[in-house]
């Protein structure tokens, strides 16, 4: 029994940082448990952690490049695969220009120690300006609202839920997802403790949800009226004179602007098109202003949508007004160790519209233009043309608006490389595939999780298990690109940099460094370190030139017409009558989990949820094969009749459609769900921000 040896550290699938006790012998996995003296998440753990094994043991996990021939796939050595796609990136940017060749970035990076740190070095020295990621594909609205409020797209605000009174959750289902946004590990058990202590929670989904079920009210709302709600709460308030900016008085600017257009937006006005009554909204911002404390978290379900912008921005607007901003209870903003924002300048400017995509003109944010431009941007002949890509940790195929055109996209395209682990939907376009290594085998620190979290702590793992000579880390297949792409030898001192090395720096010249915070202190502490309940710091840490928040940005003014239009033009479309929003559940995560046996098992989860009232008048019976058809495209999905869907809405899954020829994930291909991204069109985005609109597509549904 002695040689079975125990390995702490955080869970890297999901947003969570779940803490996690490993029991291994040599190389195997014995089991995988929540680590009962995480301080943070205190033994919780999700049933996706155990399936850490299972990606680490895949047999479908690609260790070595491959190389793609008319044949089929070759493996190939490191070296070879380096030369080559440095030759080829490089005559393709010496021919067309630096910008023909783009970036897709995916959302494990946000996960990964390496990839946070060593892909702004990699994106300068390919120096494109054609950068795409799954952000605008998820949370653009909340950094887009962050920047122009509080002059940071980082700094964002995060519902204090351990210590709020009362929760308003719009378009989140954190019991499923465990929080995003909103990095709170058992969320089911603080938002129990919520109601524990006399706190109350509603939530407003189209959706009778787990969270909305484990909640004290839910509200069903019309798929993308979000903001007319938000509108009306905000109007109550001012109407009710109750408006109350406690510390941050002397620090909001446009209060006035604000009020004069909330006064449009009476809950009488917005009733019908909500689908919620005057005189529920009114209660509910009633029960907002009589809490102790109170805050609105608004998540996917507010930010892909056809006003992500609008309902993000109104989303802060309300924390502030009622005095829940930067306070204990309401929405706040965590100070973490390792802090990205700590030494970006007062008033820097945005980057907001900087460029515009060529083709539709979309803006340029964050470093980035949406994900829901890519696929016309490889299509469209002429200067500026994207001629080859490199997706690093992303899976666009399945998980973008479309998704399914890009593929068409991607095989149009003169040279594609994958940085992944599988053979997939999307890398399976590749003409090489540089396999990283993954989650036990990497070190692990949440740089980015820890900026959204709803407590300070802080953790640092070593990999559990080392890799085998043949294999490359990420962030070392990233940081050879980067200097062979910029012509640095490798045998040059900046390659000897590692994570450790940049992680210790910033740990040491951190907020917590003064109190001996380094690198070597979170390895002499392997459960992670508490660093307390957040606190208002919002005075230190704003970044606007004259240190105000902006409460009334004029971008959001400029997109109130269209909000308008909603109410003033309501159109029903006959083509296409239900409106299809996503779904997320308990035992997958996005698109690349559905490999491990232990998280598929089990009848088919990918079915259209369809409500009873509208089954019963087409005639449609549970389990019954359904035909879904958009603008986009049609897909063939079994039915779920429920009464937890509200009526003219359906919803599937998000991250299925694995049963593509040519890939190589052996238990996700024989897995029959479909994907949602062959119903969503790139063209429906929230036109401020970019964001790809998902919920809200219209669809059209027979039996088959
Ligand atoms: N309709 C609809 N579409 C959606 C959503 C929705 O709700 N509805 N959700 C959106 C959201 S929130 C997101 S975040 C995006 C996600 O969009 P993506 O990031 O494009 O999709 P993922 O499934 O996260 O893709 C992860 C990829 O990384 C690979 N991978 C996993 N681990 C590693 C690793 O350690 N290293 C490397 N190099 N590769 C790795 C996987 O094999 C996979 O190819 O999808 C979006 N798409
Ligand atoms: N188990 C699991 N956990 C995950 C993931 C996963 O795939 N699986 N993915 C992770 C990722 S990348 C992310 S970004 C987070 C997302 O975390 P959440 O935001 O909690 O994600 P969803 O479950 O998509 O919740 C969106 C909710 O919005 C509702 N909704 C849809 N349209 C509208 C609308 O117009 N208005 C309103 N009010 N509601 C609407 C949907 O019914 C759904 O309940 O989850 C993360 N956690
Ligand atoms: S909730 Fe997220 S972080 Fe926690 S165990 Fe599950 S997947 Fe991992
Ligand atoms: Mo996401």
């Amino acid at each position: 029994m002695t040689d079975i040896k125990t390995h702490y550290r955080n869970c890297n699938i999901c947003e969570a940082m779940c803490g996690l006790e490993i029991k291994y012998k040599d190389k195997e996995i014995l089991s995988i448990k929540g680590d009962q003296k995480d301080p943070f998440s205190k033994g919780y753990n999700c049933p996706k952690a155990t399936a850490l094994a299972d990606f680490y043991q895949d047999k479908d996990r690609l260790k070595t490049p491959i190389r793609r021939t008319a044949t089929g796939w070759e493996d190939i050595s490191w070296d070879e695969a380096f030369s080559e796609i440095t030759q080829k990136f490089t005559a393709i940017q010496q021919a067309h220009g630096k910008n023909a060749l783009a970036i897709y970035l995916g959302n494990p990076n946000a996960h990964s120690l390496g990839n946070g740190l060593f892909l702004k070095p990699f994106i300068k020295s390919i120096g494109t300006i054609n950068r795409y990621s799954s952000a605008s594909a998820d949370q653009m609205p909340h950094h887009v609202a962050s920047n122009f409020m509080l002059g940071a797209g980082m700094l964002i605000p995060v519902p204090d839920i351990d210590r709020t009174d009362f929760m308003l959750i719009i378009g989140g289902n954190p019991v499923v997802s465990n929080g995003s946004m909103m990095t709170a590990p058992n969320v089911i058990g603080r938002m129990k403790a919520i109601q524990k202590r006399g706190g109350k929670i509603v939530v407003v989904d189209p959706r009778r949800t787990k969270t909305a079920k484990v909640a004290d009210q839910h509200l069903f709302i019309r798929p993308e009226k979000d903001a007319l709600l938000l509108f009306a709460i905000i109007h109550c308030i001012f109407a009710s004179k109750k408006v109350n900016l406690r510390h941050l008085a002397d620090m909001i600017e446009g209060l006035d602007d604000v009020k004069a257009v909330a006064k449009n937006y009476s809950p009488e006005k917005v009733a019908e098109f909500v689908g919620i009554d005057a005189d529920t909204i009114r209660t509910l911002a009633n029960d907002m202003m009589a809490a102790e404390s109170a805050v609105c978290y608004s998540r996917m379900g507010a930010s892909t949508q056809s006003f992500g912008g609008l309902c993000q921005w109104l989303t802060n607007v309300l924390n502030i007004v009622t005095g829940n901003f930067d306070r204990a209870g309401g929405a706040m903003f965590p100070q973490p160790a390792f802090d990205m924002i700590r030494n970006h300048k007062k008033g820097h400017k945005s980057t907001f519209g900087q460029y515009q995509s060529r083709v539709r003109k979309l803006p340029f944010f964050n470093g980035e233009f949406p994900v829901a431009t890519l696929g016309e941007e490889i299509l469209t002949p002429g200067e500026g043309q994207i001629k080859s890509l490199i997706t690093i940790a992303g899976n666009p195929v399945l998980s973008a608006p479309g998704g399914d055109k890009l593929a068409d996209a991607f095989d149009s395209l003169d040279y594609m490389v994958s940085v992944d682990i599988y053979l997939n939907e999307t890398t399976k376009h590749a003409n090489i595939i540089l396999p990283g290594t993954t989650g036990v085998e990497n070190s692990h620190f949440d740089i980015f999780f820890n900026s959204f979290s709803v407590r300070n702590t802080v953790k640092y793992s070593p990999p559990l298990f080392e890799k085998s000579v043949s294999q490359r880390s990420d962030w070392q297949i990233l940081a050879e690109l980067s200097a062979r792409m910029a012509g640095i030898p490798l045998d040059h001192e900046s390659l000897k940099i590692t994570p450790e090395i940049i992680l210790d720096m910033a740990l040491q010249k951190g907020p917590y460094g003064e109190q001996g915070m380094s690198l070597q202190k979170l390895i002499d502490n392997p459960h992670g370190l508490d660093l307390g309940p957040l606190k208002p710091c919002l005075k230190a840490r704003i970044k606007t030139e004259n240190g105000k928040i902006n409460l009334f940005p004029s971008i959001y003014l400029d997109d109130l017409p269209r909000l308008d239009e909603v109410m003033t033009k309501p159109t029903h479309d006959e083509q296409y009558p239900f409106e299809l929003i996503g779904r997320r559940l308990v035992k997958s995560h996005n698109t690349w989990t559905q490999n491990s046996a232990r998280l598929v098992k089990g009848k088919n989860p990918c079915t259209l949820e369809v409500n009873t009232q509208d089954a019963q008048r087409l005639g449609i019976s549970n389990g019954q094969l359904l035909t879904v058809s958009s603008s986009n495209g049609e897909i063939a999905i079994p039915a779920l009749v429920s009464d937890e869907i509200q009526q003219g809405v359906v919803t599937m899954p998000q991250g299925w459609g694995h049963n593509q020829k040519d890939t190589k994930m052996t238990i996700a291909a024989t897995q029959p769900g479909v994907s949602i991204n062959d119903l969503t069109h790139a063209d429906r985005i929230c036109a401020l921000t970019g964001n790809a609109a998902f919920n809200g597509t219209p669809v059209a549904i027979k039996v088959a």
